[in-house]
């Protein structure tokens, strides 16, 4: 277990807790436990294997400790768990909204007694909310703005919350004597970013056997239906999963069929019809004659297509590359040799210069630029010039300290919102590395949204712009841009563009960053890692660049140092 996913259980208790307007005492202790925990950069499952003491750790007393361990070891929290049977999930939903946190849920729930988003929303409708003590119009008004969005991401995870869950349960299947394969199919195959449900896939002469394994894997909470191929269950988490347990000889049909999306498959079919054939997730048919099937690979030769992969089948452009034989060799996680977005205890980090440094050079990385946040982000610890230049003197100083990897002085400097940087010129052009970012401000209208990244696009310090539109995937729509004109901008100034690599922004977007490829733009897949665990979403970001089709020629931090630090000059 991951420190996040452990300072995640104690949130949520503190949350739940607070919605039932717990001793305040209580859901502080556990606020600040899981904050202890995330911003610690040793990891808890280790040291509770070690057995090491956890209350040497500040807010961490006796009790707490016993806590941490039983869910290192349980994976469970009881008294969670617990809660989650008293709240009802709809209560729970509400702290999805943006702008509301569990003082007021409390108060929806236990006040007006709302327990669910649909009669949260029917309540603002109302007016009823700002009726309340202590609430206003603006309050109800930017509930009413946020409620459908939050709904509807409710109904759909985060792709890595789907691979996790998808890929552990893969894996106990494929530890079955009567399983010969199994596979993640769906939107997950595809790294969507969000997935609605969860398809997997096996082939096995014991659909049964399977069926009970998966039922009684840990994840799951219980079965919805059973039939002789496929079983429908709902994982704990609330998340239902389809299983198809299918014969060796239509695997490949299967997982064809089975991957999606609904809009590339028609396109198959269409195909298939065309040419006097029928697809479906048994193979490819001429009369009741099976010719392909087995494999993926001869399902689409059948049909004189050359594989597609799967993260381009959304049926955009993949038919038209497919007829031009130009189906790109799309970048991977092994070729990223540079990471050139994350955070230290400068700012809001968890971990120093030299331990990003180290954690970057384990994992394979031969340069990182280190960018801390720029004052205007003073939650967030942002540095004025004095620290940011006395912070860039300990970048030089852990290079000295450290062989194998580079470490570029970098900053995400705030785009500020009347369009000028928040550091002065003479500051940014001592950088290494500058990236241009909006944090405030992200309503402002269309125009002024657009002067401020046109203005950071044509400074001459800035290198590029991170997560360029500033949404949260299911929470945050971005800021209203007119993409094209960015693009443009960036690719007549020479600017790169981010795709910000955490599940929770993986912006620049699969859409935008392929209008960027046209464009020549070079693009950068960073972390913005605020730990060491932090480099794990690089994967994901990968992932958006090859729905975007990117290969590795189309993003920058593919190159070698060598190659790399000739784009710094613009
Ligand atoms: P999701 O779950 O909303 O994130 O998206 P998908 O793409 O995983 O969709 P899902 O789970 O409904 O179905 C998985 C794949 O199975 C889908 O991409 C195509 C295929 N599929 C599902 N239902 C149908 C159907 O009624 N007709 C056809 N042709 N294909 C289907
Ligand atoms: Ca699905
Ligand atoms: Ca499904």
């Amino acid at each position: 277990m991951k420190n996040d996913q452990i300072a995640a259980v104690f949130e949520q208790l503190s949350d739940l807790l607070e919605i039932q307007e717990a001793n305040p005492f209580r859901v502080r202790a556990y606020r600040s436990a899981g904050r202890t925990i995330s911003s610690t950069a040793e990891s808890f499952a280790a040291l509770v294997e070690e057995g090491a003491d956890l209350t040497q750790f500040s807010g961490i007393g006796k009790d707490l400790a016993k806590q941490i361990i039983e869910v290192v070891t349980t994976g469970q929290h009881s008294q969670l768990t617990e809660l989650r049977q008293q709240i009802p999930a709809g209560v729970v939903d509400m702290l999805r909204i943006r702008g509301v946190g569990p003082k007021k849920v409390a108060v929806f729930y236990n006040k007006l007694h709302l327990k669910s988003l649909d009669e949260l929303k029917a309540a603002a409708q109302a007016g009823e909310l700002s009726a309340l003590k202590g609430f206003g119009k603006k309050t109800e008004q930017s509930i009413l703005d946020n409620i459908d969005l939050a709904a509807e991401a409710g109904k759909r995870i985060s792709i890595a919350d789907a691979r996790t869950a998808a890929e552990a349960i893969v894996q106990d299947l494929q530890q079955m004597k009567s399983v010969t394969k199994t596979a993640v199919a769906g939107s997950c195959r595809r790294r969507q970013e969000t997935c609605g449900d969860l398809d997997i896939l096996a082939t096995s002469d014991d659909a049964s056997a399977a069926m009970d394994r998966l039922a009684a894997h840990p994840l799951v909470d219980s079965v919805l239906q059973r039939g002789d191929t496929k079983q429908r269950v709902r994982l704990k988490s609330g998340v239902e999963m389809d299983l198809r347990v299918v014969a060796d000889t239509s695997y490949g049909a299967a997982m064809q069929y089975f991957t999606g999306s609904k809009e590339h498959n028609v396109v198959v079919r269409q195909r298939a019809r065309d040419m006097g054939l029928k697809v479906n997730e048994y193979g490819v048919f001429r009369d009741d004659e099976q010719i392909a099937g087995a494999t993926e690979e001869d399902v689409y030769a059948a049909l004189n297509l050359p594989w597609i992969p799967p993260e381009l089948r959304e049926n955009r452009r993949e038919f038209e590359m497919a007829a031009a034989d130009t189906i790109p060799r799309l970048v991977e996680l092994e070729d990223i040799k540079g990471d050139l977005h994350m955070h230290t205890t400068a700012s809001d980090g968890a971990a120093s210069i030299l331990e990003m440094a180290e954690a970057a050079k384990a994992r394979g990385l031969k340069y990182i630029a280190i960018t801390d946040h720029s004052k205007r982000v003073s939650m967030a610890n942002g540095l004025d010039a004095g620290r940011l230049r006395a912070h860039w003197d300990d970048i030089r100083t852990a290079r000295k300290q450290i062989d194998g990897i580079e470490l570029l002085c970098g900053i995400e400097c705030d785009i500020l919102e009347d369009a000028s940087m928040d550091l002065a010129d003479d500051v940014l052009a001592e950088a290494d590395w500058v990236v241009a970012v909006l944090h405030y401000g992200l309503q402002q209208p269309r125009a002024q949204i657009m002067k401020r990244l046109i203005t950071a696009i044509q400074h001459p310090h800035v290198n590029i712009i991170g997560h360029p539109t500033g949404r949260l995937v299911g929470k945050r729509e971005g800021a209203d841009v007119n993409m094209t004109e960015i693009l443009q901008a960036a690719a007549d100034y020479g600017v790169m563009m981010e795709i910000n690599a955490h599940f929770k922004r993986l912006d620049l977007d699969d859409v935008n960053a392929a209008a960027a490829k046209d464009l020549g733009i070079p693009i950068v897949i960073s972390t913005d890692a605020h730990s060491i665990d932090g480099f794990d979403v690089l994967q994901y970001g990968v992932d958006q660049g090859r729905r975007a089709g990117l290969t590795k020629d189309d993003v920058a931090n593919t190159k070698t140092w060598t190659q790399f630090r000739k784009l710094l000059k613009r």
